[in-house]
């Protein structure tokens, strides 16, 4: 194994702090203390944390909906994070943006984006301003299957292909479009297929198998850093929670939910799993780890709760019009 016990221990580390935080978002929903629309990432954490390893501060990313996973992955505050959440003037977007529009421009974080497949198209355009600079800065959007078929996705793939941009297609393939199956809404399985159509080197990985998606991803970035252009990569994994916090998710079955949670597939579970049985992380390790980030994420919900609100005067400053 070429990747250092370091590396897989902090893989491991933003995995929990992507579903220690969300675990305590769902409870604020859920107890009316957070109001607004939440898209949990739970279940899909390899995916961001394997990818975003890779990246840079001035690297590019853009997500989705789904953000949170990203955006803590590619380092964001979740003390801003969480205060945007409340609705408080110290969040992101000074509290009146919420879970869907946190951006943090000096990390490279473009935004989460409520418009489905309006990433990759910001993806392509940072590409391009990174080549003009003749930076090897790269770019790389998270998207959903959902997200795949929209006009904008292919319209994206094309130009990068075109120009040669350094631009990773990052597809978390988690099964379903909302409430759809993914084998009623396209009739491929793989949806790295449509890579080929522009001449895209791709490959297909298990998105639980946070080591799978640190290699797969590493070699896109790379080619796309060396000035190889563009990559497709798919990462196919689930979503536990759905589609939102309060989902009645009567497309599924709970012993459906229930497999992919446990531990031969959990990203988290299994690669605890492995870690422990390599003898690459001891118990002790692990319940510091679980502590830290714990707390990390108690003074974060604190300072949110202890922040102020909006005042009114501010209403209408940062309002596009
Ligand atoms: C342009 C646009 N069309 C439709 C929607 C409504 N919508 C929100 S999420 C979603 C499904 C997205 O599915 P996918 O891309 O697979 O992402 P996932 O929710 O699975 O993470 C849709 C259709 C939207 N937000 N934007």
């Amino acid at each position: 194994m070429t990747d250092s016990k370091e590396t897989m221990i902090n893989l491991l580390g933003i995995m929990l702090k992507i579903r220690r935080f969300e675990e305590k978002l769902e409870e604020l929903v859920m107890a009316a203390r957070i109001s607004g629309f939440v898209h949990l990432y739970i279940g899909q954490e390899a995916v961001a944390a394997g990818v975003c390893a890779h990246l840079r501060t001035s690297d590019i990313i853009t997500s989705t909906h789904r953000g949170h996973g990203h955006l803590i992955a590619k380092g964001g505050d979740i003390k801003k994070m969480m205060a945007e959440l409340f609705a408080k003037s110290t969040g992101y977007c000074k509290g009146k943006g919420g879970s869907m529009h946190i951006a943090d421009l000096d990390l490279g974080i473009l935004g989460a984006n409520g418009i489905v497949g309006g990433g990759p198209p910001l993806a392509v355009g940072a590409g391009l301003a990174a080549w003009y600079r003749g930076s090897d800065d790269v770019s790389l959007s998270f998207f959903g299957d959902g997200a795949s078929n929209q006009g904008t996705v292919h319209e994206a793939m094309n130009l990068a292909s075109v120009k040669n941009l350094p631009v990773i297609f990052a597809v978390e393939n988690n099964g379903f479009g909302e409430f759809t199956r993914q084998a009623d809404h396209q009739r491929i399985e793989c949806i790295t297929d449509r890579a080929v159509g522009y001449g895209m080197p791709q490959i297909s990985v298990d998105g639980n198998d946070v080591m799978a998606v640190h290699e797969a991803s590493g070699e896109a970035i790379q080619r796309a850093r060396k000035g190889h252009g563009p990559s497709m990569l798919e990462f196919r994994t689930y979503r536990h929670r759905g589609h939102y916090v309060g989902d009645p998710e009567v497309y599924r079955t709970k012993e459906e939910v229930r497999e992919w949670q446990s531990e031969s597939r959990d990203p988290i579970l299994r690669f605890k799993k492995q870690l422990i049985e390599q003898g690459l992380v001891d118990p002790g390790r692990l319940e510091g780890l679980e502590a830290t980030i714990r707390q990390e994420i108690e003074e974060a919900v604190s300072f949110a709760e202890q922040s102020p609100l909006p005042d009114v005067s501010d209403l209408l400053n940062d309002v596009y019009a």
